[in-house]
């Protein structure tokens, strides 16, 4: 049987890693979180870190689309009359006073069209990354995949049982979407090197989270150890 080695445990728990029921999923990989003038670039972090996930994301994305393996996107995003944004969330993101960054927030204009808001430049998926037709892209509103969005439906659709966590960051939409996944039965491996944080040790410690407890949402590899496995 095909497992990833994975730590804490040999991924998927039952050897089942069969393109038909195992999904990649390539998460928030838009310029307004890893590109100049986005919204984590305006918040004052090193994009450079966001950005160290895309070559390996990439690797890891032309194989498994060879062998035929599910693909799907997710953008975090808002209508662009926001009526889909939490105030508390815009309110958060434009603060000056003992936060960071230039105070333009969620919903503003910035270097790249508004910010976080759905059809602009800095919401796109960056170029590097680009989805190819029939992969499904799920906007979401939130840092989790699977709130207010379809994405559940569609996976169940296609009978697919893991998924393999890739993108950014990792320790907020890569996080909340595996503990979602996690709660509603997918079986969830998260690439190490295939997701960044505006924090390396936020990163680290997202990836020890996962791990307690026998593997509590899932088990953490690597992109080499993937694609070794591969059947
Ligand atoms: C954040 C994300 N960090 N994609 N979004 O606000 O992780």
């Amino acid at each position: 049987m095909p497992y990833v080695a994975a730590d804490p445990y040999a991924w998927p728990y039952n050897g089942a890693l069969r393109p038909e029921t195992t999904a990649l999923i390539v998460i928030d990989m838009q310029t307004d979180f890893c590109g100049k003038g986005g919204y984590i670039d305006l918040l004052g972090y090193d994009v450079s870190l966001t950005r160290a996930c895309i070559a390996p994301i990439q690797r890891a994305l032309a194989e498994l689309r060879r062998r035929g393996y599910h693909v799907l996107h997710t953008r975090e995003g808002h209508r662009p009359d926001l009526s889909d944004l939490p105030a508390n969330k815009r309110w958060r993101s434009r603060r000056t006073d003992g936060g960071r960054g230039t105070g333009v927030g969620i919903g503003d204009p910035g270097p790249c069209g508004r910010v976080l808001v759905r059809g602009e430049p800095g919401w796109e998926i960056i170029p590097e990354l680009a989805p190819l037709p029939g992969e499904p892209i799920i906007d979401k509103p939130g840092k989790g995949s699977f709130c207010a969005t379809d994405l559940d439906l569609i996976l169940r659709q296609r009978r697919i049982e893991n998924l393999i966590l890739t993108g950014i960051t990792t320790d907020v939409c890569v996080h909340t979407t595996m503990r979602e996944a996690n709660d509603r039965g997918y079986e969830c491996l998260l690439l190490s090197d295939c997701c960044a944080a505006t924090d390396p040790g936020n990163h680290a410690a997202a990836l020890k989270m996962i791990k307690m407890q026998n593997g509590v949402f899932g088990a953490v590899s690597t992109s080499a150890a993937l694609l070794e496995a591969l059947p």
